[in-house]
């Protein structure tokens, strides 16, 4: 039984997990329970087990008037969890609700046949086994390089997407009444001699692409002549380095230990998954989609966010040779970046005083698991926040701003995606993504010259860098001090009109009251920023509404939207990204995918430019706001073997919520710790 405890927005614990998974197991037709295994699969040789697939089991979290309804959320209400399974031998996938409590089944609904709920890393793994497992695999990796025992062979699997328009044709859409394909394309890698060698210094000519559902590769594209596969070592594990001829006494002088001390503790409190420190209280969620989601976030008890989470990603890759066209990913809708997370390291990830949130999932069987220290939550001196000096008298006043960290880190395939929230003492909040891990490599086209591939860089001999793009989606369900919510666009422009000396300028303001209106990009030339503002809630010092600002992220160059071709399918999949702002109403649980639920071989246009068409009133209300962002990465030889952070991101920042300075009421600081190491003193 659930705890008695249990707030509405906690995840299930491992005994829910269980539970529901045996609610579904306990209920599913024998009809399909007992349909006739597939054929001809790679795996059957390895005498795998066919069974019901569960792709995620998850809390269905409550709509903004069933959590409200249940006061500060201490009573205990009915939780409800969703449960998504994979019938592997049909082709189907049904999603279930149940109630937590009493396990009874509140919902069941058949997925549309042919859409194909996210890959797991149970599948990802899979996908590997049946490539390595294939004959066709083998046989090319005889013939093209020599190669007998695929021990050392990496099959990095990729989501597949629409192949029309414009893209590399691959048939998935069976005719009726076969099973639909749930196709992963296996990018190859060799590694030179141990499982520590890293794999994409050595980029292999060969694309098989696995169906799932049926157990076996389906297609395998490469080019007419196999090209060498280059052999040259770039490594980054520390093991390799040690033992590589061409980094000979491998590490730089060590600096002096600079460490974080906290002598009497963190400031912070924690209560299950309520957190509050200084003037903030906020609750932590975590699901297998979204990662990190941040709940009721509130400053000095006045609500800002309802729910904050990044909730998709588009990486398109911009080589038109084949098979690299079909070179994309969703990362949140394909893989589930909540499924991707890593255990963190204590003093390596982070550093200071931490406490860490575990997460719990399940895996392919049903089965609970839990990842370790998925969350870390710590504070950091953040520099000053603000200081005057009276140069007349000489009287300094600073204050250093101290600021409360959320993160987790997704390991998605080859790349590190590290995501934090920043809680500011003055009530900003910075949202903050660091990419980093390992370029995702390619053999040079045949189309290509061998030394300087057109829409690459040569990263390593013979290994491409393709040119590629990440751009995610944030989704913030707004509520600036209340639900009732309006939105408008800042520009900050000349008026010449005004006065003789032409010296006006000034913001204009242009409310977005209906969803057409509010699909908007950056424009740095007016240092544009969104204003989200509560009418019903005036500031006794304007008299204005009060409002926070969303301000796209300011290190680094400004970044474009999406730069695939408006024919291109990514394009179309991706149009969240064609924008770096929508603002739609509130819809709970409708409306919570910006490139649709199903994002893996899913239908195009879906999400965002679907729900908005009909272009909704939302001058006021309950209202979600959709921030799109990214960043173009051109590789650098700098890149390889492992990507130093680039960062992106975006600030929302108090514009008017408050009557002054927030942190005016900060004590002086004192540090018992900080020396004068200088001699000359
Ligand atoms: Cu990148």
């Amino acid at each position: 039984m659930s705890p008695v405890t249990a707030h509405m927005l906690d995840e299930l614990s491992s005994e829910e997990i269980s539970q529901l998974a045996k609610v579904v197991r306990d209920n599913f037709p024998n009809s399909i329970r007992t349909g006739k295994a597939v054929t001809n699969s790679s795996l059957e040789e390895e005498g795998e087990e066919k069974m019901m697939l569960f792709n995620y089991i998850t809390l269905a979290e409550p709509t903004r008037k069933e959590l409200s309804a249940c006061g500060d959320g201490d009573v205990v209400h009915e939780r409800r969890g969703e449960v998504m399974i994979i019938v592997p031998w049909t082709g189907e996938a049904y999603k279930y609700v149940i109630a937590v409590k009493s396990l009874e089944v509140v919902k069941v609904e058949q997925v549309k046949k042919g859409q194909q709920p996210l890959i797991t890393p149970d599948d990802c793994l899979k996908a590997e086994r049946i490539c390595k497992n294939d004959q066709k695999v083998k046989a090319m990796m005889k013939e093209r390089y020599g190669i007998e025992d695929l021990t050392m062979l990496v099959c990095d699997p990729w989501s597949v997407h629409v192949t029309e328009p414009g893209m590399e044709p691959l048939d998935w859409r069976k005719d009726d009444g076969e099973i639909p394909a749930r196709l992963v394309q296996t990018f190859l890698y060799w590694r030179d001699d141990d499982l520590d060698d890293n794999q994409y210094a050595h980029p292999i000519d060969l694309l098989p692409v696995v169906d799932l559902n049926a157990g076996k590769v389906v297609d395998i594209t490469c080019q007419d002549v196999a090209r060498e596969i280059p052999m040259k070592s770039v490594n980054y594990h520390r093991e390799k380095l040690k033992s590589n001829s061409y980094l000979a006494n491998v590490w730089r002088a060590a600096m002096k230990p600079l460490e974080i001390v906290q002598p009497e503790g963190a400031a912070f409190e924690v209560d299950g998954r309520l957190v509050k420190w200084d003037k903030w209280t906020l609750r932590v969620g975590f699901n297998y989609r979204e990662g990190l989601v941040l709940h009721d976030v509130k400053y000095d008890n006045r609500p800002i966010l309802h729910r904050a989470s990044l909730v998709e990603m588009a990486v398109p890759y911009a080589d038109p040779n084949p098979p690299y066209t079909r070179k994309c990913a969703f990362d949140v809708g394909d893989y589930g970046l909540g499924y991707c997370t890593d255990s963190l390291e204590l003093g390596c990830d982070c550093l200071g005083n931490i406490h860490y949130f575990d997460a719990t999932l399940a895996n392919s069987k049903g089965e609970p698991y839990v990842i370790k220290k998925a969350v870390c939550m710590h504070e950091e001196d953040h520099g000053l926040l603000w200081k005057h000096v009276e140069y007349r008298t000489g009287h300094s006043e600073a204050r250093r701003s101290r600021r409360l960290v959320l993160s987790f880190i997704a390991t998605v395939v080859n790349y590190e995606y590290l995501f934090y929230y920043y809680f500011q003492q003055d009530g900003t909040i910075e949202f903050e993504i660091k990419l980093t891990g390992e370029l995702s490599t390619n053999a040079i086209s045949a189309f290509e010259s061998n030394d300087d591939p057109t829409h690459g860089v040569l990263v390593a001999p013979g290994v491409n860098s393709q040119i590629h793009q990440h751009m995610f989606c944030a989704r913030l369900d707004v509520a600036i001090d209340g639900n009732e919510n309006a939105v408008s666009e800042i520009d900050i422009c000349s008026d010449i009109s005004t006065g003789s000396c032409q010296n006006v300028f000034g913001p204009v303001t242009t409310p977005l009251v209906t969803e057409l209106q509010a699909r908007r990009v950056c424009d740095s030339t007016k240092a544009r920023v969104w204003k989200i503002s509560n009418p019903s809630s005036l500031n006794p010092v304007t008299k204005k509404p009060v409002s926070y600002k969303l301000i796209p992220f300011t290190r680094g160059p400004a970044m474009p939207t999406l730069l695939t071709g408006p024919e291109c399918a990514v394009t179309k999949k991706g149009e969240f990204a064609t924008k770096n702002l929508w603002v739609t109403p509130y819809n709970w649980p409708n409306e919570r995918w910006p490139a649709g639920e199903f994002t893996v071989q899913g239908a195009l246009g879906e999400g965002l430019p679907k729900w908005t068409k009909d272009d909704r009133d939302i001058s006021s209300g309950e209202l979600v706001i959709w921030h799109a962002f990214g960043v173009v990465h051109i590789p650098r030889p700098e890149d390889f073997p492992v990507m130093p952070v680039e960062h992106t991101g975006f600030s929302l920042k108090p514009d008017g919520f408050f009557t002054g300075n927030p942190t005016i009421d900060l004590p002086p600081p004192k540090s018992g710790k900080s020396t004068c190491c200088s001699t000359k003193l």
